[in-house]
C-alpha cells in the first residue's frame, strides 16, 4: 500500500534506482514532480545519493511537502491535471502587451519586466548569497568553492522566496498568454552563480545549445530565467539567437546528413546577449540556440531558472 496513493512515484523511483528499464513517461514524472513542488533533478538527486527502499522515498516526499499531501493534489498527480487556480487575483490582467506577442512571434523571446518585486529581488539574492556562503560585498569570497556550485549553476531548489518567484501571478501570466492556456505546471529548477571572470578564474559555462531533441518536428516549448541582479550585455548575459525558431526546419533539412548539428559554429546567425534589470523574466522558445556568456564586468550574475508549461508536452522521444 502506497503511502502518498500518487501512482507514478513508484515509476519514478524504480527507474532512478535501475530497477526498470522504461524511461518513456519522464514527462508524466516532471508533471508529477513539479505539480508536487519537488522537481526532477532534487527528486533523482536524493534517490541517486540515498538509494532509499519505496516506502522512504514516500516520506521523503511527503516531508518535502509539508507533512501531508493534500488529496486533491494526489488527485491532479494521478489524473495529470492541474488545480484550479484563484481567479480574483489583480494580475490576471494581460502581462505581455500586443507589441511583446508580436515581438515574440518574431523573434522567439521576450522580456517580462519587472516579473518580480524589487523585495522579491532582494530576497532571492540573499538566499543565494546564503546559501553559498558568499558575501555580495566581498569579491574576496566569490570564487571560494562551494560543493553545489558547479559551472555557472547551483544546486538550490527549494527556498520559500525562490518558491514564491515561480508562483508569482505575473509569471504565470506571461506563460499562460504565450500557451494560449491557464493548465500549466511550473518547473522546480537550479539558481545561477557567474562571477567575474578574473586572472585566475575563466568562465565556466557552456556555449549555445539546446536543450530540447532536434528531430523534427520540434514540437513548441519554452524555457525561462529570472535575472535577480542587473545585467549587461558583457556581464554573462543570456545569449540566444533571435529568430531562428522560425528558420530551424529548413535549417536542419539542408545540413549534410553526416553533420552534428550541435557541433555547427552559429555564430554567423549574429546571437545576441539579452541586457535586463533585475526582477525581469526571459522567456524563450526552446527552439532558439542559447546559452550563458562569460563575466566581464565586475559584478556577479545571479538568476533563478523557471518555466511553466502544460503538464504533458509532446515531445519527440528520440534524442537528437
Ligand atoms: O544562464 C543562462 O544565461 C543560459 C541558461 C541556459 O543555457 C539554459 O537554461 O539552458
Amino acid at each position: 500500500m502506497s503511502l502518498t496513493g500518487i501512482v507514478q512515484l513508484k515509476s519514478i523511483w524504480s527507474k532512478a534506482l535501475g530497477l526498470s528499464k522504461n524511461d518513456s513517461d519522464w514527462d508524466k514524472d516532471n508533471f508529477v514532480l513539479n505539480l508536487l513542488g519537488i522537481g526532477l533533478l532534487p527528486t533523482f538527486q536524493f534517490l541517486h545519493e540515498h538509494k532509499p527502499d519505496f516506502e522512504s522515498f514516500e516520506k521523503w516526499v511527503i516531508q518535502q511537502h509539508g507533512m501531508a499531501i493534500d488529496s486533491s493534489l494526489v488527485d491532479a498527480c494521478n489524473n495529470y491535471f492541474v488545480q484550479s487556480e484563484d481567479s480574483n487575483n489583480p494580475y490576471q490582467e494581460a502581462v505581455l502587451s500586443a507589441d511583446d506577442l508580436k515581438f515574440w512571434n518574431e523573434n522567439g523571446y521576450v522580456i517580462v519586466k519587472n516579473a518580480i518585486t524589487f523585495e522579491d529581488v532582494n530576497a532571492s539574492k540573499k538566499a543565494i548569497w546564503d546559501f553559498l556562503q558568499k558575501e555580495e560585498e566581498d569579491a574576496n569570497t566569490w570564487y571560494q568553492p562551494h560543493p553545489d556550485w558547479q559551472g555557472i549553476m547551483v544546486n538550490l531548489y527549494r527556498h520559500p522566496t525562490l518558491d514564491s518567484n515561480r508562483h508569482s501571478v505575473r509569471i504565470k501570466k506571461a506563460f499562460e498568454q504565450i500557451w494560449g492556456t491557464n493548465q500549466l505546471v511550473v518547473t522546480t529548477d537550479k539558481v545561477g552563480y557567474n562571477p567575474p571572470e578574473t586572472d585566475s578564474f575563466k568562465y565556466r559555462g557552456i556555449g549555445l545549445h539546446w536543450d530540447t531533441s532536434l528531430a523534427t518536428p520540434i514540437p513548441f516549448g519554452v524555457q525561462g530565467i529570472l535575472y535577480l541582479t542587473d545585467t549587461l550585455p558583457h556581464q554573462g548575459a543570456l545569449t540566444l539567437v533571435p529568430g531562428f525558431h522560425l528558420i530551424i526546419h529548413e535549417w536542419l533539412k539542408q545540413l549534410p546528413t553526416e553533420t552534428n548539428p550541435r557541433e555547427v559554429d552559429l555564430t554567423t546567425f549574429h546571437p545576441i546577449p539579452i541586457a535586463a534589470n533585475a526582477g525581469d523574466l526571459i522567456i524563450w522558445n526552446h527552439a532558439l540556440p542559447h546559452g550563458s556568456s562569460p563575466n566581464r564586468a565586475s559584478l556577479p550574475r545571479l538568476v533563478q531558472y523557471l518555466y511553466w508549461s502544460p503538464p504533458i508536452t509532446q515531445l519527440q522521444q528520440k534524442w537528437l
